[in-house]
């Protein structure tokens, strides 16, 4: 084989490993990641092992909160009507008016990401399943879902209702029991945004559901409390690693030196 084939065939298969070998970036925020360094900005910036995540708080006028060691929240206390008078409403995503129903407006967070990848998991704290509360997740290419606790269906069947019943667009529930929502596996491009916005079920959807006095215990709240981002993992095609350079380039010395040598007399 002459050697610039070789080299050509080298670097096909190193393009190909490239582009099969994802490499994961785990965003978190709180005590287990970013901490006290995004509060009281509107829009910030958090790079993990060379992904750079963009974020802007809503709705407009709304600030970032990450000083609670659970994760992140949404500071709306500049905006007509918001809830966020205590220190606990500011670090959390919760809706903007006292009143539970679904016209009621819910703070959010916007997110991008500086190169192409695929978002993986969406990690939440404190979705809480009685009060039906959710996170809307808005995908760049404008559909929606609707993210419930993982035992909001369980609940909502113990009264005769469904998930479904409910007038969000397509309701679903995270996995697990601690709020999170593993394999989204939706693949964007760098620049592309995301969005999240917190939510509570509207009870006059599910008439009798939250007074059913057969499970009374079970409901006691009116009114959600919100919930918290604790963090994401975003999947990347990595950068040429500098080591895999250096091999190319030591092939390349190794390929040349026959010839050189060939030349000699
Ligand atoms: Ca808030
Ligand atoms: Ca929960
Ligand atoms: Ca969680
Ligand atoms: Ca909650």
């Amino acid at each position: 084989m002459k050697f610039s084939h070789f080299l050509t065939s080298l670097l096909v298969l190193f393009g190909v490993s490239c582009e099969s070998r994802l490499f994961a970036a785990t965003f978190l925020f709180g005590s287990d990641g970013v901490r006290n360094t995004l509060v009281g900005l509107s829009d910030a910036s958090v790079t993990v092992d060379g992904v750079t995540m963009s974020l802007t708080a809503g709705p407009s006028g709304a600030l970032l909160d990450d000083t609670d060691s659970q994760g992140l929240g949404i500071d709306a206390r500049s905006l007509p009507g918001a809830l966020d008078s205590t220190s606990g409403d500011r670090t959390k995503l919760n809706i903007l008016e006292g009143t539970n129903n679904s016209t009621s407006s819910g703070e959010s967070l916007s997110f991008s990401f500086n190169k192409a990848g695929v978002l993986q998991d969406l990690l939440f704290d404190g979705v809480k399943d009685e009060t039906l509360e959710y996170f809307l997740l808005t995908f760049p290419n404008g559909t929606t879902v609707t993210i419930f606790d993982s035992q909001t269906e369980y609940r909502l069947d113990l009264q005769g209702f469904h998930l479904t019943d409910l007038s969000v667009p397509s309701p679903i529930e995270c996995q697990l029991e601690d709020d999170d929502l593993t394999g989204i596996n939706y693949t964007f491009q760098a620049g592309e945004i995301f969005s999240i916005t917190y939510g509570e079920g509207n009870f006059g959807d599910v008439p009798g559901y939250r007074t059913n006095p057969n499970v009374p215990l079970q409901f006691p709240n009116s009114l959600g409390n919100g919930a918290r981002l604790q963090g994401m993992v975003v999947a990347t095609v990595p950068e040429p690693a500098a080591s895999a350079i250096i091999v190319l380039l030591a092939c390349i010395g190794v390929g040349a030196r026959p010839n050189y040598r060939n030349s000699r007399p």
